[in-house]
């Protein structure tokens, strides 16, 4: 078991995106990619902690994850790392991941996942360093990791240490005079146990008894964790939950829950036989609700209506409910409930790393974003699972239907209508241009007070606009180019991004939303694509889209 010292160089483009480093497999497969990568964060995360630290590592069970964990293993027992806690088989889902970490008091951890991007052999991987919070590393560390990647010239290993992660149990090696304990633990049970400490299972097992749910795991990580939960703890039968083994190329789908990748969930939905679907992506962090007749739950209005409902949760009935946030393109719909209950309300950038300072300090603890990610400060990640078992706790506790608490919502606080539009692989070059044709928009002293209209006349007229910057209030760190802002008069709202979590080209997200209280509760129910036009059209406009891209319509539309 000795120590080797590997001659490296570095490669381009190591840089971790709004959610750790994806690429395609054959690209982590390069020799010596994945192990620059991998000692860049032993470095940047752990700092002068590095040598006798403790670590976890899991993945969501994708192509390369076991290579991949292994590797982790030989580089930080040679770097020193004396703990090493593993989901079996190299799986945790990420949210179990975050929970390994805090609850074990790990200085951090490794998470392999490309999250809902394709896997196999052809699809993506990727590596996400977590620090001793639970949480992504925030940009300081990341920034530093792509330093490092930089300018590497060497990596250490132990190249012939082998440990068994398919069974569980501790096991301790000797590293030039040190001890390494590695230990394979069950990838569910401390999940599980958390969850029932976090919610009344009593409650939701009688509801979902008398209620018929469905569960679609995608085949990524979350199948164990929802066959434990919902069969094992609950009792349901096996056919409530859906696409459950865990399968490297995820049957060879978009482990994506939303309107278009989950569209099989969304066709048994609409046959009216179920009250309530969940669908999950690869690692287990993002979440799409359903109801009745697959009647639609936007994350943004997920997010509100949890906030509403908080406090028929038992976590929250103990720590009480300290504040919201929510990311900058996400809807204001969870803002109308912060005022209307006197809370605080976070608007932060892209990426769950940017909520973990507010969690750590207890000024929020339930934040969400519009990508199908919903959670609380009871890890540092977002969680799939967690925001099925809230939503049902609050259908228990309404005894209401989806569709009945959701317009219950938009009576008291009006609708926040949301449209994400993804134009997926486009050229690079394109992707900057549309920004920088933006951008000069926003320096042009007369955009600011025009008024814009669709070809039906419908107009809006402009308040602000900027390159949304954040500022994080607890460390002062500044955060810039975040993505551009049209802020319209009555609460409208344009949003363009690129993607940070491609591995190829550039993916444009365009997020449109207008706000709308109505003394007809009819109102409502209009679909949000119809409501959402006339902003769409100027917002595809205003951007050359077409011109630029030449693309006529989007990717996926959520
Ligand atoms: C996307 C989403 C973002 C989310 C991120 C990671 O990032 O927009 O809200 O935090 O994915 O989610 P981007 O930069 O492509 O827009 V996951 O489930 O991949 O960990
Ligand atoms: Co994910």
């Amino acid at each position: 078991n000795s120590v080797e010292t590997i001659t490296t160089s570095p490669f381009e483009g190591q840089k971790p995106g709004t959610s750790g480093l994806r690429k395609p497999v054959g690209t982590f497969q390069q020799p010596h990619y994945s192990e620059n990568f991998i000692q860049a964060g032993l470095i940047a995360g752990l700092g002068d902690k590095l040598i006798g630290s403790s670590l976890a590592v899991g993945g969501d069970g994708r192509f390369f994850c076991k290579e991949a964990a292994q590797l982790i293993i030989k580089m930080a027992a040679a770097n020193g790392v004396s703990k090493i806690v593993i989901g079996q088989n190299g799986i945790l889902s990420t949210p179990a991941c975050s929970h390994i970490i805090r609850k074990y008091k790990l200085d951090g951890g490794f998470i392999l996942t490309a999250s809902h991007n394709p896997g196999g052999p052809k699809g993506d991987f990727g590596i996400k360093y977590n620090i001793s919070n639970g949480g992504p590393a925030p940009e300081g560390i990341t920034n530093k990791i792509y330093e490092i990647t930089q300018k590497i010239t060497e990596y250490k290993i132990v190249p012939n240490l082998k440990v068994d992660i398919t069974q569980m149990g501790k096991s301790t090696h000797k590293i030039a005079g040190a001890t390494l304990t590695v230990e394979v633990i069950d990838s569910v049970y401390d999940y599980v146990e958390y969850m029932k400490e976090i919610f009344d299972f009593t409650k939701i097992k009688e509801y979902v008894e008398s209620k018929n749910i469905l569960l679609n795991a995608m085949n990524g990580v979350t199948g164990p964790y929802l066959q434990n939960i919902f069969l094992k703890e609950m009792g349901l039968p096996a056919q409530s939950c859906l696409n459950c083994e865990v399968l490297p190329d995820f049957g060879g789908k978009h482990p994506d829950p939303n309107l278009t990748y989950a569209s099989d969930l969304v066709e048994i939905m609409k046959q009216g036989k179920h009250d309530f679907a969940a669908a999950f992506d690869g690692d287990g962090d993002r979440n799409m609700i359903l109801g009745h007749k697959a009647f639609f739950v936007t994350p943004c209005d997920s997010l509100a209506v949890l906030a509403a409902n908080l406090k028929c949760i038992p976590y929250f009935q103990k720590y009480g409910v300290k504040g919201f946030a929510r990311s900058m393109p996400t809807s204001e719909a969870v803002d109308k409930v912060a005022e209307k209950s006197g809370m605080e309300c976070f608007e932060v950038p892209t990426g769950w790393k940017f909520f973990g300072n507010l969690m750590d300090a207890g000024k929020i603890n339930l934040c969400g974003e519009e990508s199908f990610g919903t959670g609380s400060d009871h890890i540092r990640e977002k969680d799939g699972i967690w925001a099925a078992l809230a939503w049902l706790s609050v259908l228990a506790h309404k005894a209401k239907s989806v569709e009945e608490v959701l317009m219950e919502h938009w009576e008291i606080h009006g609708r926040n209508f949301f449209s994400r539009y993804d134009y997926e692989n486009v050229s690079a070059e394109a992707g900057a241009k549309l920004m920088e044709g933006l951008d000069k928009l926003i320096q042009d002293p007369k955009t600011r007070g025009m008024t814009f209209s669709d070809p039906t006349g419908k107009s809006y007229r402009m308040n602000h606009l900027d390159n949304f910057e954040y500022t994080d209030p607890i460390d002062g760190s500044v955060s810039k180019n975040q993505g551009i802002r049209f802020l319209f008069e009555e609460g409208a709202r344009i949003i363009y991004r690129l993607s940070g979590t491609g591995s190829s080209g550039a993916t444009i997200r365009i997020y449109v939303e207008g706000y709308e209280k109505s003394e007809n509760p009819q109102f409502y129910k209009e679909d949000a694509q119809d409501f959402l036009k006339p902003l769409i059209t100027i917002a595809v406009r205003t951007s050359k889209l077409k011109e630029l891209t030449g693309r006529d319509q989007p990717t996926v539309i959520t």
